[in-house]
């Protein structure tokens, strides 16, 4: 018997999916249902845990593996997918011609924070259409956040939804509606940048103190993409991992981090930018290497717009 009245009456995601389209709203709570399986299995890969630095970077890799051939297997076999793209991946999984969607994964965004047990979490993007094709033809974006508690975020085009999963009194749980149509709060508070600051563009520093001397803003940095990501959502503000002298390219992928997450952002009411002259949203950038990697700047418009003008200078 289900007790816990608090939560009786928040929707869970089965029933916020049922307005979509049937195929979509399985793939998105299928993905729902893998990321809440696949944690009870992430201490075992913590054999660095004995203090052996070394062995570290071996277990995150060890996890990183399995994490992504888990998640792979688990999406074919619900037949909704045809095409995965995965940054652990050398080449694509083309497991057929007729299920559909096309996905991009990244399996394990920030998984090194595990050995300190910070956030982490999982991006995956869909496609009817089969790749390369700019984030314009994203029909949804969802990310799992492994944080103090689970949490989903995703959009399929009409607004940014979060849940969060809940444990009742019998044991059993489920993901249950706690943000709807979400927007990025009109002042933002917090900003991340990443990357060596001696390696930025002497403009983006200037712009960094600004975000301090003059919009009071707090720095928040956690080494997950997803992290990053959730604190501008719920507090506003910006984030980045630039273009640099070292990366001109910047770090993240344009296809498994930053078209989902743009999305998110623009969808919650946010801007990205690719850092290009032309001062496109990564939503209008397209490469045919899947795993090309591209400057990333979001956050608040105004923010954003700043920023663009101060980096033209
Ligand atoms: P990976 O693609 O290797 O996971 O790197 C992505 C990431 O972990 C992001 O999640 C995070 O925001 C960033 O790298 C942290 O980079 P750094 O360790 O350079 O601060």
């Amino acid at each position: 018997m289900r007790t816990d009245v608090i939560f009786m009456d928040m929707p869970t995601l089965e029933t916020h999916l049922k307005p979509l389209p049937k195929d979509l709203a399985q793939l998105i709570l299928a993905f729902s249902q893998i990321s809440m399986d696949m944690q009870s299995q992430f201490p075992k890969y913590l054999s660095g845990a004995s203090g052996d630095r070394n062995k570290y970077g071996e277990a995150v890799a060890k996890l990183d593996k399995w994490a992504n051939g888990h998640l792979c297997d688990s999406l074919i076999q619900t037949g909704l997918v045809r095409t995965i793209h995965s940054e652990e991946l050398g080449e694509p999984i083309y497991h057929n011609d007729t299920s559909p969607f096309v996905v991009t994964l990244d399996p394990l965004d920030g998984s090194s924070n595990i050995v300190t047990n910070n956030s982490f979490g999982i991006i995956m993007g869909i496609y009817r259409d089969d790749l390369p094709k700019t984030g314009r033809k994203l029909t949804a974006a969802v990310y799992k956040l492994y944080g103090p508690v689970n949490t989903l975020v995703y959009s399929a085009g009409m607004g940014v939804h979060e849940f969060v999963k809940h444990y009742y009194s019998d044991g059993s749980a489920e993901f249950l509606l706690l943000n709807e149509n979400m927007k990025l709060p009109k002042k933002g508070e917090v900003f991340g940048i990443g990357a060596d600051p001696l390696s930025w563009n002497p403009r983006l520093m200037t712009y960094a103190k600004d975000l301090f001397r003059h919009e009071k803003m707090k720095v928040r940095y956690c080494g997950s993409f997803v992290g990053d990501f959730s604190q501008v959502l719920h507090k506003g503000g910006f984030f980045s991992y630039p273009s640099t002298s070292k990366d001109p390219d910047g770090k993240f992928r344009l296809y498994y981090e930053c078209i989902p997450l743009g999305f998110l952002c623009e969808e919650a009411g946010g801007a990205t930018w690719d850092g290009s002259a032309s001062g496109n949203s990564v939503l209008d950038r397209i490469d045919n290497d899947v795993d090309a990697r591209t400057p990333l700047y979001l956050g608040n418009k105004e923010l954003i717009e700043k920023l663009k003008k101060a980096m033209k200078a």
